[in-house]
């Protein structure tokens, strides 16, 4: 489908957008883009975490000899520009000094502190003011800001992998003692996977993976896009994970690990300082120490909701869910998670720990060589971004 000319300088300001999005955060990233007669004479996006905002970075990009053009240009912009004083000033004011007289905007900003008043305030000062350009897209690209502003709480992705037969892991009557490792990324091994996974007896260390070294990278990839990684207590037990980006570059997640009972020991991969991590318990007099924190939530039929509470709290606005069964589950059964990415692999269990039962439409799937990445929206009543 052709684009419409505001509708390519949108998608312009989402591309330069998506170099700033995991630095940016709890910021949204925004693009911007200021065109004059067709010809770009300024872009930028928005800097790290309390830097400048998109618009500021484009008109500072503006060269020398074009500055004499900004008021003539149009300023394409993928958010509403701020109306606020928080860490940066109003961009509003900016566009109003630089006597800007058309601004196209994509969406609008649901922040409460701007939430329309940056549009407003652009009108009242005599702006011809366009908005909904690109408008889903937009909205799509920040979604994570939108979920958490919008419905106070964060972007939830559940992750798992699962056999051809749809285990998560293999019945324990296969192995010898609980100490194998099996399953996949929330390992904390750094052994070379086999290229054919078969499950392993005790007497061998290696691991059993489910999925394949591109399919693992990924998931460090994604640990690197999102604000914290969560795990249950029994993950934990087993498998000692790091939780942290290990394959790819990009900072690591804040560790979010279920602990009702304060059972993990001490000296667990998880509690290593390495990594700020919170750790969620029903009653603890532990106190918090360096990266190491503990909150205290209610274990009850509301746990999600708990959960969640705790990471809008801290202003965490996305979170990758890795495990276990249990903790997937309970999220799915409460209709509390926007995205699944479900790898199966080619592995066959027979038996074991069956994968979370969901009802969902997939969006997208590929093939990762012999593992098969699904990915399902959740789009439930009052579940749409
Ligand atoms: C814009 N352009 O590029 C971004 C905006 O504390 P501050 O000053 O960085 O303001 C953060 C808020 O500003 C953020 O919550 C969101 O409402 C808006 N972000 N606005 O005009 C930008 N990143
Ligand atoms: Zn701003």
């Amino acid at each position: 489908m052709s684009q419409t000319p505001h509708e390519h300088y949108m998608q312009r300001c989402l591309e330069l957008a998506a170099n700033g999005l995991r630095k940016a955060m709890p910021n949204p990233s925004v693009g911007a883009v200021l065109v004059y007669e067709g010809r770009i004479i300024g872009e930028g996006h928005t800097s790290p975490f309390g830097g400048p905002h998109g618009e500021v970075n484009c008109l500072n990009s503006v060269s020398e000899s074009d500055k004499h053009l900004i008021p003539k240009a149009t300023l394409y912009v993928s958010l509403e520009p701020c109306s606020h004083y928080g860490k940066t000033p109003p961009c509003c004011d900016l566009i109003i000094k630089n006597e800007i007289q058309n601004i196209i905007i994509g969406c609008v900003d649901p922040n409460e502190k701007v939430a329309g008043n940056g549009i407003r305030k652009l009108q009242e000062a005599g702006k011809n003011v366009t908005v909904g350009v690109l408008a889903k897209e937009c909205r799509e690209f920040n979604r994570r800001f939108f979920t958490f502003h919008e419905k106070q709480r964060p972007y939830i992705i559940l992750k798992w992998a699962e056999s051809a037969d749809g285990f998560l892991s293999p019945s324990d009557r296969l192995l010898d003692d609980s100490t194998v490792g099996f399953l996949d990324d929330s390992k904390n091994q750094n052994i070379e996977q086999s290229k054919n996974p078969k499950i392993q007896k005790s007497n061998n260390p290696a691991p059993i993976w489910i999925t394949n070294k591109y399919s693992r990278q990924l998931v460090h990839k994604w640990r690197s896009e999102e604000m914290a990684i969560l795990v249950g207590t029994q993950t934990v037990l087993d498998d000692n994970p790091s939780l942290d980006v290990r394959s790819w570059s990009g900072p690591n997640p804040v560790r979010i690990v279920l602990d009702r009972t304060n059972r993990i020991p001490e000296w667990y991969s998880v509690k290593n300082h390495k990594i700020k991590s919170i750790f969620l318990t029903e009653t603890h007099n532990l106190p918090n120490l360096d990266t190491l924190l503990y909150e205290s939530i209610a274990f009850d039929d509301k746990l999600p909701k708990n959960i969640s509470n705790v990471l809008y709290k801290h202003n965490l606005q996305s979170v990758i869910i890795e495990g276990g069964r249990q903790t997937l589950q309970t999220f799915i059964d409460a209709n509390l998670w926007d995205e699944a990415r479900v790898f199966k692999g080619s592995v066959i269990f027979h038996d074991g720990t069956p994968a979370p039962q969901f009802a969902a439409q997939p969006i997208h799937s590929e093939r990762i060589l012999d593992d098969e990445l699904i990915i399902y929206r959740n789009y439930g009543e009052g579940n749409n971004i």
